[in-house]
């Protein structure tokens, strides 16, 4: 390697381009595809050095990494668009964090739910950001589908306030969560996830080809694999029928964890399983807008995030199983498939 090559690969002291094609190939033989953030291991890279990389680093354009995805004739770019959600989720968790001490005005009250002036208000704001930058790509919300947004190539999945009811109650726990999606033959794939808690000033990325991160550090799920050690959260949605399902969950659980939590946000449940601060999270009757971003979060931090329709509900609701990846022979003899096929 000529000398001024030298410093790009101080990472890991490599001599000669030909030990950097062999490590390469032998990562290759382990993985069926590598990541920017594979092959930067296998130079050698630190943790530190490698998190330079992430698309959250503003501006900073990976070496060689192509982050242009097509739509027909026209492109996004994954980088642009991760950078516009980071931002967007910015602003709109401190546009509601801002309401905090004000009177929230209610929209709708439900025996099990209530949604806020305050949700449609955020969502605004979010669709006017995202459409500012990208008009073509539509927005699938919890407070109005765009036309196109079932169809669309690509789209925005959208929870403006999630935990409505925790926020209303002033219990500061509560997130904005943004996923953009891309059609796959008649369905749809997460390829980024952004979400954000004003609260502790704490945002969860992830998308396709970069590190997923917390605060722009690495996350990783929890390894523990004994349900005896495990923190582990339960949602209760709307309906008797899934606030039936949670309750046997609740009862089957209770005594073989260590602590079962309820916490109100789908979203920062999942996330939290994502950072290894829970071990699992179940519900029924949660939506799409709850779960995409949080859900492809947990799955890119290498977790488990079992989750399918349930029939007969609105539609894109779901019932899910999330954790680590490690607690499944023993979850699945206790819970059956209550919450996933
Ligand atoms: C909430 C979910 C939560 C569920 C609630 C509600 P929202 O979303 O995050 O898991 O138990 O019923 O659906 O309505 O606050 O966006």
């Amino acid at each position: 390697m000529s000398k001024n090559h030298e410093n790009d690969y101080e990472y890991g002291k490599i001599e000669g381009c030909a030990e950097i094609a062999i490590r390469i190939l032998q990562g290759f033989e382990k993985k069926d595809k590598l990541t920017l953030d594979n092959v930067l291991e296998l130079l050698g890279a630190s943790e530190e050095s490698r998190s330079t990389f992430a698309p959250n680093v503003i501006g900073e354009q990976a070496p060689g990494q192509d982050t242009k995805i097509g739509i027909g004739s026209q492109y996004i770019d994954i980088k642009d668009c991760f950078n516009l959600a980071v931002n967007v989720a910015r602003e709109a968790g401190a546009f509601f964090l801002n309401s905090w001490q004000d009177n929230k005005e209610v929209n709708e009250i439900r025996a099990h739910d209530i949604k806020l002036r305050l949700d449609v208000q955020t969502q605004e704001l979010i669709v006017s950001r995202l459409g500012q930058q990208y008009p073509m790509i539509p927005v699938f919300g919890e407070e109005g589908i765009n036309d196109g947004a079932k169809t669309s190539e690509f789209r925005w999945v959208v929870d403006p306030i999630d935990g409505t009811v925790n926020f209303a109650f002033d219990i500061p726990h509560a997130c904005v969560s943004i996923a953009l999606q891309k059609r796959i033959e008649n369905a749809y794939g997460t390829i980024m996830g952004v979400v954000y808690d004003p609260f502790f000033d704490e945002i969860w990325t992830a998308a396709v080809g970069f590190p997923t991160q917390l605060n722009g550090k690495k996350i990783h799920v929890s390894q523990r694999a004994a349900l005896s050690e495990t923190v582990v959260s339960i949602g209760f949605a709307k309906l008797a029928e899934n606030l039936k399902i949670s309750m046997e969950a609740m009862t089957q659980l209770m005594d073989k964890v260590r602590k079962v939590r309820i916490l109100g946000s789908a979203a920062l449940d999942l996330v939290y399983v994502a950072s290894g601060r829970l071990d699992a999270y179940v519900e029924a009757g949660v939506r799409l807008w709850d779960i995409a971003a949080g859900g492809f979060i947990l799955e890119q931090a290498g977790g488990k995030f079992q989750r399918s329709l349930l029939p007969g509900q609105e539609p894109e609701t779901y019932k899910l199983l999330a954790s680590n990846g490690c607690l499944d022979s023993e979850l699945r003899p206790l819970l059956g498939s209550r919450f996933d096929d």
